[in-house]
């Protein structure tokens, strides 16, 4: 059976760019089908046979599908036994890393993603793709960008989320924060951030996943 793991999705979508660079990273045999978000592909037939969410990221591995990027980064993590990405035998280790995953979505995501999508994606794609209703977006961002400051990067005491190691929530942070590189949100102001930032962007894997994502970020 092919062992090599197949990623469908678009390196526009933050949670695709997570899976991606973990694979680069970790020199995991892959194969990115493309999927356009943009053309709104994950709402086809086919595509709704490899998820019935409709979302992308998806992964085909072992003639199985896995859908959901934090449940594929642990998967990947632990099927390759990548310990210091997500440990399988320390699970208060593994809680650190969890807390961030969990916190991820109300805390980061719902306003990341909804900024990224009023001042980007809908302007160029039209609004069927998100119908963001989040207007506060833009207000509450602030408040999840300082804790992760203040809570997970300790006021600069940790190099990485959890601590002196990169792990998946470092992937999956750092993907959703970079979307905003796009509409040229300033993250020079929160400094312990945007020194994490640039420690991640020193990792390989770095610049391939990111291409799309840079280019937008220089269009304007
Ligand atoms: N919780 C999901 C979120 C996936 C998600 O929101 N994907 C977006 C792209 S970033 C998508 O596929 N949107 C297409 C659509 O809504 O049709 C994950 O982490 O995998």
């Amino acid at each position: 059976m092919d062992s090599k793991v197949i990623l469908y999705g678009d390196l526009l979508s933050q949670p695709v760019r997570a899976i991606h660079w973990f694979l680069i990273l970790n020199k995991i045999p892959f194969e990115l089908k493309q999927v356009y978000l943009g053309k709104m592909e994950t709402r086809t037939e086919e595509f709704k046979k490899l998820n019935p969410l409709q979302k992308m990221p998806v992964i085909k591995y072992k003639g199985q599908i896995f859908i959901e990027s934090h449940t594929i980064l642990r998967l990947l993590a632990q099927e390759f036994k990548l310990d210091s990405f997500y440990s399988s035998t320390d699970v208060f280790e593994r809680c650190k890393v969890d807390t961030y995953l969990d916190w991820h979505h109300l805390g980061l995501r719902c306003n990341a993603q909804s900024l990224f999508a009023q001042k980007y994606l809908t302007p160029k794609f039209g609004k069927e793709l998100y119908n963001d209703n989040n207007l506060d977006a833009e207000r509450n961002l602030p408040l999840g960008l300082h804790q992760i400051e203040d809570v997970f990067l300790k006021g600069g005491a940790n190099k990485f989320i959890t601590g002196d190691t990169i792990t998946i929530a470092d992937l999956s942070c750092y993907c959703e924060l970079e979307q905003l590189k796009g509409i040229q949100y300033d993250f020079k102001k929160y400094k312990v951030l945007y020194e994490w930032m640039g420690r991640m962007e020193q990792l390989e894997g770095y610049k391939e996943s990111s291409v799309v994502i840079n280019k937008v970020a220089n269009e304007k």
